[in-house]
């Protein structure tokens, strides 16, 4: 694997949108501090530092328009693009828009290696450059950024917070053909009932996580290559104690190109799914790496509580 255009994580002195202040040298930016413990000299606040990552294979279409969308509504983020030697030279495009911009890396992989590599190297990436929040979005425009706002709203909060389609006010927007459809709903009660997760929406992967968390995590326990690393990321930040808020995206059917999930993806992941799940009823899961945190709490940000 080779990287290009790295450059160390920004520092944003200002911010556009209405974020939860980060305070320097503490893990969680809420909490209720007893008198006695607030400090004479409170440590600087700071707007928060966000990475967002766009894995790409056969995005050309999308790439450019999409990571000026993104920093309309975050001009602070940082995008990281993780192309897989997209044939259709996505990986070049990518290297135009970080050489223009210093909000842009890119990291190039030699081939085709799935969805879910591709977020976990984000992870270590964001963990590795200390930034607080590290959000995944779909590189084809089904993840508006209009609602990147909001998923950082809701980090005051929460420690993960997913963009749903299935709270109220979220949904999909065009034609949800009804095999897709099923297949979505399917996939997210199978995810709750094996893994035990109470969130709405378990199978999106427009989400906004907390680093600090996910560096308290084993990301080298997370099996899954390909789509089912949705549920099974959830199920382990979970398991970490995570608390998990839900807010309504509107889903948009892709703009250009064509979809890569295929029927021997879906199949693998319901089975490592279905693992996760035996073991966890067999009371096989190690626990985590650092006991410290929260019990989940799962609560929707905009709307009722999901349960
Ligand atoms: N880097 C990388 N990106 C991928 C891979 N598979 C899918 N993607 C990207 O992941 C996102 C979701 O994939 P997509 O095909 O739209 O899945 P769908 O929305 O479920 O149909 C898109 O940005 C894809 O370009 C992969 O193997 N490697
Ligand atoms: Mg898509």
């Amino acid at each position: 694997m080779t990287s290009h255009g790295r450059k160390p994580p920004s520092q944003f002195p200002s911010s556009s949108v209405d974020f939860p202040a980060i305070q320097d040298g503490r893990e969680e930016p809420t909490g209720q501090a007893s008198p006695a413990s607030i400090p004479n000299h409170p440590p600087p606040v700071r707007a928060p530092r966000i990475l967002i990552s766009l894995a790409t294979f056969n995005e050309a279409g999308n790439l450019r328009p999409l990571v000026e969308a993104i920093h309309q509504f975050l001009p602070e983020a940082d995008v990281l693009v993780i192309d897989d030697n997209s044939p259709d030279g996505t990986g070049r495009i990518a290297d135009e828009l970080a050489a223009a911009s210093p909000r842009v890396r890119v990291l190039h992989r030699p081939a085709k290696l799935g969805l879910g590599t591709a977020i976990l190297a984000a992870m270590r990436d964001a963990i590795e450059h200390d930034y607080d929040y590290y959000i995944n979005m779909d590189a084809d425009f089904s993840h508006p950024p209009r609602f990147l706002p909001d998923l950082i709203a809701g980090m005051d909060r929460y420690d993960v917070m997913i963009g749903s389609r299935y709270v109220p006010g979220g949904g999909v927007e065009g034609e949800f053909g009804l095999k897709r459809r099923f297949m979505s709903t399917g996939i997210n009660m199978y995810a709750r009932l094996f893994l035990g997760l109470r969130t709405r929406d378990n199978s999106g992967s427009y989400r906004c996580y907390r680093v600090s968390k996910l560096k308290r995590m084993n990301l080298d326990r997370v099996k899954s290559r390909g789509y089912s690393f949705m549920e099974e990321i959830l199920f382990w930040c979970r398991h970490a104690g995570c608390r998990f808020g839900e807010t309504p995206i509107l889903f948009e059917n892709r703009r250009s190109g064509v979809s890569k999930i295929h029927a021997g993806e879906a199949v693998k992941a319901l089975w490592i799914i279905a693992e996760l799940g035996i073991r966890r009823v067999l009371g096989l899961i190690p626990p985590p790496a650092s006991q410290e945190g929260p019990e989940d709490s799962t609560t929707n940000t905009n709307g009722p509580v999901a349960g």
